[in-house]
């Protein structure tokens, strides 16, 4: 189990999930953004793993676009995660596109029976082969950890259980596929899109949240992607969609994510320095963070 006072930081500058260059940048732009010094004011005891190897972008025929690349990252991604947790530190994960959660949720199931996951992001990352209409796979990791999807990245990390339907919430979703809307009802996952989030307000969907999995699951993974905010406040993403969560939403649902304790793997994903404003989107990744390490403002 992870102490509550260890934090490693992994950075995975992953672009091959998705077509725009530039996110393979993000780690870089979180950690200039002041990360290590946030989390230490916070009297953390930080340790920076450095970056996972990511080749460059490679034009190879495959059924998904750089399939066996970003199957490689996510097997190294896993070892280094469930190493971390084995050695007692708190896994951050710094995106890089977010098919990095393929790797990151592998490394941290292995540790629990029931995972539990927060998906705080404007779309469902619920595509399969069949149902994707990009190719992309940062637009299918949450499918891949449910064990839905091409079996190269179903089946990158020994036998571990998949995340189970109902321990999944996913909150900030505005923008979502045929194919993952028929998955959402199939499998009766619990999803608090933008008009949820409006009409109940986010200290009830958080509430909601934990009450939901508290019960259930043993620990929660959150996975952050950057374009859940609006792009007023996150500009540099790589799928930015309009209508999204404020900067002061996602602070307070950091912050009562914090309260609850129940939070025991985090990655920050889809940030890219490349469409950002200055550096707005990475620090206020680290912003976040600092809410979510228990932060406080009075
Ligand atoms: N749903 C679309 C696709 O699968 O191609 C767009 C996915 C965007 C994924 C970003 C990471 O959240
Ligand atoms: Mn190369
Ligand atoms: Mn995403
Ligand atoms: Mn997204």
């Amino acid at each position: 189990m992870y102490s509550k006072r260890k934090v490693c930081i992994i950075g995975v500058p992953m672009d091959l999930g998705q077509t725009r260059r530039g996110v393979d940048m993000g780690p870089s732009a979180i950690r200039y953004a002041g990360l290590r010094e946030k989390l230490e004011e916070l009297n953390f005891d930080v340790k920076d793993h450095g970056n996972i190897y990511v080749s460059h972008y490679h034009e190879l025929e495959e059924s998904l676009k750089n399939l066996t690349a970003v199957t490689e990252v996510s097997k190294a991604l896993a070892i280094m995660v469930d190493d971390v947790i084995q050695n007692g530190f708190f896994p951050l994960v710094l995106g890089g596109d977010h098919s990095i959660a393929i790797g990151t949720i592998a490394g941290v199931t292995k540790h629990y029976q029931n995972t539990g996951v927060i998906w705080y992001d404007a779309h469902g990352d619920l595509n399969t082969p069949k149902t994707s209409p990009s190719g992309n796979i940062h637009g299918m990791p949450l499918a891949v950890s449910m064990g839905l999807g091409h079996e190269q990245l179903t089946t990158i990390y020994e036998r571990i259980p998949k995340i189970k339907a109902e321990n999944i919430v996913i909150i900030g979703a505005r923008s979502l596929d045929k194919g993952e809307k028929e998955l959402i009802k199939e499998k009766n996952i619990k999803v608090y899109t933008m008009h949820e989030v409006d009409r109940l307000g986010m200290a009830a969907v958080i509430t909601e949240t934990i009450d939901y999995l508290k019960e259930r699951v043993d620990g929660i993974h959150l996975s952050l992607d950057l374009d859940s905010l609006d792009p007023i406040d996150a500009p540099g993403v790589g799928t930015p969609v309009v209508g999204g969560l404020t900067y002061r939403e996602s602070h307070l649902a950091m912050e009562m994510l914090a309260e609850s304790g129940l939070i025991v793997s985090a990655e920050f994903v889809e940030v890219n320095p490349i469409l950002d404003e200055k550096n707005k989107t990475a620090e206020a990744a680290v912003a976040l963070i600092g809410s979510l390490f228990g932060e406080k403002l009075l």
